[in-house]
Order: C-alpha cells, then sequence, then structure tokens
C-alpha cells in the first residue's frame, strides 16, 4: 500500500506515531484520513492492507457503536481509530480485550488516570463512559477492530482525558502496550473488569437480566447470578451497573 491509488484510499496520508520505535517494533502501518464515514468500514473493505494496519480519522461522518448505534466526535476532537488484523487468533474476541486493556495501560502511560472495564469492552473513567471498542469480522476472515476515545470532546453523562492530551500520544502508547507480552491477558481483563461484584441489568433480546456479576471466562462471557442463584452465562448484550458491592 502506498496511498496513491486505491480508490477512497488516496485520501489516506502515513501518520507518525509519537515514538517512531512503536510502529517499526510492532510492525503497525498507521495512516490518517482527514474525513471519512467510519474507520472501521473502511478497513473492513481494504482486503489488500496488511496485518496491523491502522486508520485513524480527524472525522467520521457515519461513526458506528456496536448493534447499529452511532459513535459521536467532533472533527479533531478525540481519537478514532481501527486496526486491521489478519493474523486472528483462535478466539477473535481476545484481539477485541486486548484493546480494551491496551486502552487502559495507554491512558496511565499518558495521563496517570486509572481507568477500567466494563462488559465487554467499555472503557471507564471514575464510572463513566471515556472510550468505546466495536470489533467487525470481514466475510475473508480479517478482524477489525475499532476505538473511539474521548480526548477533548465528550457527550453529557460521558468522560474525556482533556483538552490537552494528544490523541496521537494515547494511540502510540495503545499500538506500544498492545505488544507487552504478559503472563496472563485473561487475568488482566479480569483484574480490570469493574463490572465483577456488581449488581447489573444486562439487557438481552429476550428480556432484562437482574444480578450479580460474578465471573468473566476465558471466551469472554459474563456470569450472572440472579436472584433464584442461577447462573447466566452471557456471549453478548448490554449491561448497565446498578449498585456497587
Ligand atoms: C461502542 O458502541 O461503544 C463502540 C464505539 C466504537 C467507535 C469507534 S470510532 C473508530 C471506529 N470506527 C467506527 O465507526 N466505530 C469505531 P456501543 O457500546 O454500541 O455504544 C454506542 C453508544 O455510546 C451510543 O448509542 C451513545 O449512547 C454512546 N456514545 C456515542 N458517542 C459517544 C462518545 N463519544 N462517548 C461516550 N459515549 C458515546
Amino acid at each position: 500500500m502506498d496511498g496513491q491509488d486505491h480508490g477512497h484510499r488516496t485520501a489516506w496520508q502515513p501518520l507518525a506515531l509519537t515514538d517512531p520505535a512503536v510502529a517499526e517494533s510492532g510492525g503497525w502501518a498507521v495512516w490518517y484520513v482527514a474525513e471519512t464515514g467510519s474507520t472501521n468500514a473502511d478497513l473492513l473493505t481494504a482486503t489488500d492492507a496488511p496485518n496491523r494496519t491502522v486508520l485513524v480519522a480527524g472525522h467520521q461522518t457515519a461513526g458506528r457503536g456496536r448493534l447499529d448505534r452511532t459513535w459521536e466526535a467532533p472533527a479533531g476532537a478525540n481519537l478514532l481509530a481501527s486496526i486491521r488484523f489478519t493474523e486472528v487468533p483462535q478466539r477473535p474476541a481476545d484481539l477485541t480485550r486486548a484493546v480494551g486493556v491496551a486502552a487502559v495501560d495507554a491512558v496511565a502511560e499518558v495521563t496517570g488516570l486509572g481507568a477500567r472495564l466494563k462488559w465487554p469492552n467499555d472503557v471507564l473513567l471514575d464510572g463513566r463512559k471515556l472510550a468505546g471498542i466495536l470489533a467487525q469480522r470481514s466475510p475473508a476472515g480479517p478482524v477489525v477492530v475499532g476505538i473511539g476515545l474521548n480526548v477533548g470532546w465528550c457527550p453529557a453523562g460521558a468522560a474525556a482525558l482533556g483538552p490537552g492530551v494528544d490523541p496521537v500520544a494515547v494511540l502510540t502508547a495503545l499500538l506500544a502496550a498492545l505488544d507487552v507480552p504478559h503472563v496472563d491477558d485473561h487475568a488482566r481483563y479480569h483484574e480490570l473488569l469493574e463490572t465483577l461484584g456488581r449488581e447489573v441489568r444486562v439487557e438481552l433480546p429476550s428480556g432484562d437480566l437482574v444480578g450479580r456479576a460474578v465471573d468473566v471466562d476465558r471466551d469472554g462471557r459474563l456470569a450472572v447470578v440472579d436472584a433464584c442463584a442461577i447462573t447466566h452465562h452471557i456471549d453478548a448484550g448490554d449491561v448497565v451497573h446498578l449498585r456497587g458491592v
């Protein structure tokens, strides 16, 4: 890929990370586009983009959340980035959880703030949503993991790092964190998951489930014990944190 002539990718420009060694040692190819619909959509259709291609947008006109919800951010304010993985682990959701954990590490590295995770993959600061993560799989197999992380702006009720923070520094720290080997990635995810031990409401297509979130297994399923002491294993759904422990 040369950024010259690949349809809509003519608008892609190489992006320099704040630490160039990170791109080199991690094999990241990092691109910037001033405006696009959605960086996830772009990387899903960029079939010749190699493993670890990263696309950062200044602005998204059709930023996506899960379940066709929208992701909001004014131009130039926040980190909006997607990563295309063509080498996909046996459990693709491991990638999504790794990006969540790396985002927490990156926030700590750049700002010193202690963010946490909400199941499955929201990043929270003081209990409010700082970042959302969206993983999508293209029919051919590659997985694209996108993250929107609030830096200079957030909607009411959410959290942002603050306008003094450089979104590219956060991205650089996130990519570096993804390559730090850990003895047990699952244990780190478990530790950072604020959902555990909480009273939660899980919004499922079949109706709401209220109970205590007690565990998350290696496949990422959340175990919730209801009032009748029945344990439910949740693959996907929206969680609302109710009371603390
Ligand atoms: C997510 O969805 O949290 C995943 C968001 C992923 C966004 C990134 S940006 C780069 C890449 N390209 C894309 O097109 N998407 C990815 P979900 O859990 O469904 O949350 C969406 C909900 O969060 C919305 O319905 C709003 O209520 C709320 N929301 C929207 N913008 C927000 C923001 N900037 N900060 C906090 N909450 C927001």
